[in-house]
């Protein structure tokens, strides 16, 4: 069942247990998502095996703690948040579970108790909508991880739409903090010289394939391929792809220039298609997914590549007038 904003309140104060539960490697979004649904209605935060850095040093920011890997057994509802893909919560089986999140996969929600399933930068904002519906004024460090939230996941603003920004501002009115000091839990990210250095080998061993109109990378890393795949589409690539193994798993991150998803291109549907001919899947977003699957990195990223310029093939990038 999908519902709106304004019935969440209603139908979680129906439950008494709940736990609020990010995806693998759970990011700002996710965490700070869930953080605020906790802080609001109730109930526990946890985050499947772990939380990116960037969560780490959000959650210091915030004093707060997210269980890892908890029993789900004990909660009466499980609110997946910021997850559309079952693989990003590992091999957990949930009887009966709720969604909040802002990808375009159906996989989750096809099977869950209710779900609030809409397209937006971040769920971040979607749970800001929740909270203003349900007349909740958030504490200052929901406020704050609301904000990290839509600040990470738009890369800075650089995919914003016009709602985040105006969600940004109603939350700068609606608290006491300042913009600044989201900035500042960013910034206390250390500056990773593994990041670096896994960045500048996917450059030095890139696969560089270019039609008329389109120039498409892909190279294989051995971490960090989201972050990697960023810095090939700012060093030039329309379409990036990094691949990786994680243990016996290929993990590939894809990332695109708006230009590339105006012109058709969705990364997401190849991640899963291409996934899920592996024994794996994949989704996210048209212009940045990824996939989880089994195989070696360079047969994987042949095929996304192969499907990525049938994708692009023909097609111009548009002249957009705003
Ligand atoms: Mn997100």
């Amino acid at each position: 069942m999908q519902i709106q904003e304004d019935e969440f309140k209603d139908l979680i104060s129906g439950y008494n247990r709940v736990l609020y539960l990010c995806h693998r490697n759970a990011d700002p979004d996710a965490v700070g998502s869930g953080f605020a649904l906790r802080e609001a209605f109730g109930g526990d935060l946890a985050a499947v095996e772990g939380v990116s850095r960037t969560a780490a040093s959000l959650l210091r920011a915030i004093g707060a703690d997210v269980l890892i890997d908890p029993p789900v057994e004990g909660y009466d509802l499980v609110v997946v948040v910021d997850t559309a893909v079952r693989l990003q919560i590992g091999d957990l089986s949930m009887k009966e579970y709720a969604v909040v999140d802002h990808h375009q996969d159906r996989d989750l929600i096809e099977s869950a108790l209710f779900s609030l399933q809409r397209p937006a930068d971040s769920t971040a904002e979607i749970v800001w909508e929740i909270l203003a519906k349900s007349g909740i004024v958030p504490s200052r460090e929901a406020a704050l991880a609301l904000v990290v939230g839509i600040i990470t996941d738009t890369g800075r603003f650089k995919h914003a739409h016009a709602s985040s920004f105006r969600t940004v501002a109603e939350i700068l009115e609606s608290s006491t903090i300042e913009y600044a000091e989201a900035l500042d839990v960013l910034s206390r990210v250390p500056t990773e010289t593994s990041r670096r250095i896994a960045a500048l080998r996917a450059a030095s061993r890139a696969e560089i394939e270019w039609t008329n109109d389109w120039v498409v990378v892909s190279s294989e890393v051995g971490a960090f391929e989201g972050s990697s795949a960023m810095t090939l589409v700012d060093i030039g690539a329309d379409v990036a792809l990094v691949g990786g193994m994680h243990g016996n798993v290929c993990r590939i991150s894809g990332r695109a220039r708006r230009d590339a998803s105006l012109a058709g291109l969705d990364l997401a549907a190849i991640m899963g298609d291409v996934g899920r001919a592996h024994q794996g899947d994949g989704g996210g977003h048209r212009g940045a997914a990824a996939l989880e699957a089994t195989g070696h990195p360079l047969v994987l990223l042949a095929e996304c590549r192969k499907r990525v310029l049938e994708a692009l093939e023909g097609r111009r990038p548009l002249q957009v007038d705003l």
